[in-house]
């Protein structure tokens, strides 16, 4: 055998041996690089006669292209091997069930506004919605409150800058005026519900000038106090998940209710931490009462054919004593890590069936 076929041989078995890409061109650069010994064999006919460069030309570039071919597919070997064994590695098992870990929270006012709704959804009630700015007249005037009441001063009103006729907007200091609009523009009977945002210039640890109020309205023919009382009786013993809860309708007055009363939960109290249910003492969830005849009049609703019955409430408050929160200022402060412990994950749609808060 001579020197060239001895070269090439030994090479060869070389770069089919070669483990990996980088040992492979390691073992390019040695035959074939600058300094390569196939490079230096044709560096050398340079040298020789005519004669030897016929008979010794031919074999090393026979070397060179023999060399070349086996880098090429030992090269063509590797990347499939490396494939494979990526493949391998990488498998994914898609008939493995998912894992969602959702890092994002729904605020508990969002949740309990939910909860509230599957509840008088299903006493037959629809949610209704409307404008944050409303006028003088929806807001105050037909709801009972004319100008000079002292129910005006009460609600500590945010005004805005008057429009060009001169009229002053405000943002709502209730929900009611929603109400007002759906008795205006529907005809009973109506069974609604209003969550949504109000305002009012206050602020302490219960009072934000941003808060939640939910509103009810119940307008048909023969609608009396025994109704209103029975529906927020369901709706109480629902709301906190108790079916022993006591109750009592203490009587107190609205512009907008006559007669008026104001509903109290029992309470405890237990290593100091207030519960809800029991009979140490009473707690006072929200207002209601039937619908003035005046406010009636006002929607063009004659009160001898049409009575109804309506009840307001704080949502925040509703969520603080459920979940045990105790600054209202906390609701608003936008803290990831108060939103971590007291929200509520995307698939815990509360459902009367499935439980509301399990
Ligand atoms: C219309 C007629 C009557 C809604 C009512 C209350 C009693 C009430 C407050 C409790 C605390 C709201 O969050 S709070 O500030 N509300 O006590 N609200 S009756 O009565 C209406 C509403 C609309 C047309």
């Amino acid at each position: 055998m001579g020197k060239t076929e001895e070269i090439r041989d030994r090479l060869i078995k070389e770069i089919e041996g070669a483990a990996d890409v980088a040992a492979l061109e390691a073992l390019r650069v040695k035959a074939l690089g600058k300094k390569g010994q196939v490079t230096a064999l044709l560096k050398t006919l340079g040298d020789l006669s005519v004669d030897q460069r016929r008979r010794t030309g031919p074999k090393i570039n026979a070397l060179k292209e023999a060399v070349t071919n086996a880098i090429q597919e030992r090269q063509a070997a590797l990347e499939i091997e490396a494939l494979a064994s990526r493949l391998l590695e990488e498998r994914v098992d898609v008939t493995l069930p998912s894992r969602p870990r959702p890092r994002g929270r729904i605020h508990p006012i969002s949740q309990v506004t939910d909860e509230i709704s599957e509840i008088f959804a299903d006493l037959g009630f629809s949610v209704a919605e409307g404008s944050d700015i409303e006028d003088d007249f929806h807001n105050f005037t037909a709801l009972n409150i004319p100008p000079e009441h002292p129910a005006r001063q009460m609600h500590d009103t945010f005004y805005l800058s008057p429009d060009e006729a001169g009229q002053r907007k405000l943002l709502r200091t209730h929900t009611s005026p929603v109400q007002i609009r759906t008795m205006r523009s529907q005809k009973p009977p109506i069974r609604i519900i209003v969550p949504g945002r109000t305002y009012r210039s206050d602020s302490d640890a219960t009072h934000t000038p941003m808060f939640h109020q939910l509103e009810g309205l119940v307008i048909d023919q023969e609608t009396h106090m025994g109704h209103l009382k029975g529906c927020l009786e369901d709706f109480v013993r629902a709301f906190f998940e108790i079916d022993e809860i006591k109750m009592r309708f203490r009587p107190s007055y609205f512009p907008f209710t006559e007669p008026s009363a104001e509903l109290d939960i029992g309470c405890s109290f237990e290593d100091g931490q207030l519960k809800i249910g029991g009979d140490q003492d009473w707690l006072e969830i929200l207002g209601c009462g039937m619908v003035h005849r005046r406010v009636l009049e006002m929607c063009d609703l004659d009160p001898e054919r049409y009575q109804g019955f309506a009840f307001g409430c704080g949502i925040d408050r509703l969520a603080m004593l459920k979940y045990g929160m105790t600054d209202l200022r906390a609701f608003f402060d936008s803290d990831l890590r108060w939103l971590r412990h007291y929200g509520f994950l995307p698939l815990d749609i509360p459902t009367l069936a499935g439980g509301l808060s399990r």
